[in-house]
C-alpha cells in the first residue's frame, strides 16, 4: 500500500508536529511516499519544478491520499484535485475546533471522504477503520 500524505508546507507549518505523528501512524499500514511533510526543518534545495515533478509522480504511484486540511494550503488543495482526476481514494482529516468550515470545494466534493477529529488518538481510530476494514 503506497500512501501519499498531504499537508501544508508554504500554507503554514503550525501543524508540522501533528503531521509527523500522522505519518508515523500511517507507516503501520503502508509506505508513506511523502515523509518529508512532517520534517521539523525543511531543506529547500529542490527547485519548484523538481518538487512538482516528484510529487506528481508519487501521487500517480500512490494507492490512497490522506490529506490533513486543517491548515489551508494551495498545494494540498491542488493535490486533492489531481488525485480526484486520477481516480484515487481520497481521505481528508481536519480539526473542526481550529477550522470549523474547510473549503466547500473539498467538503462538497463527491468521493472525498471527510473525517473531523480532535486529536491524534481519534485520528488513530479513523485510520484503523480506513486501513483495517
Ligand atoms: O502550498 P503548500 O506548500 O502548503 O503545499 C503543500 C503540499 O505541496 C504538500 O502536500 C506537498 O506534497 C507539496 N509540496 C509543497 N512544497 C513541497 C516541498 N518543498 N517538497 C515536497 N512537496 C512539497 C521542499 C521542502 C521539502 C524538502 C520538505
Amino acid at each position: 500500500m503506497k500512501i501519499y500524505f498531504s499537508g501544508s508546507i508554504r500554507g503554514g507549518r503550525q501543524d508540522a508536529a501533528l503531521y509527523r505523528e500522522l505519518i508515523n501512524e500511517l507507516g503501520k499500514y503502508g509506505q508513506v511516499l511523502t515523509e518529508h511533510i512532517g520534517a521539523e526543518t525543511l531543506d529547500e534545495q529542490l527547485s519548484d519544478e523538481q518538487i512538482y515533478e516528484t510529487d506528481m509522480n508519487w501521487l500517480r504511484e500512490s494507492d490512497i491520499i490522506i490529506a490533513e486540511i486543517t491548515t489551508a494550503s494551495l498545494g494540498v488543495g491542488y493535490e486533492i484535485g489531481e488525485a480526484r482526476a486520477l481516480g484515487k481514494r481520497i481521505v481528508c482529516l481536519y480539526r473542526p475546533d481550529v477550522t470549523p468550515r474547510p473549503s466547500a470545494m473539498i467538503t462538497g466534493a463527491p468521493d472525498i471522504e471527510l473525517f473531523p477529529y480532535s486529536g491524534i488518538e481519534e485520528a488513530r481510530e479513523i485510520l484503523r477503520g480506513i486501513f483495517e476494514s
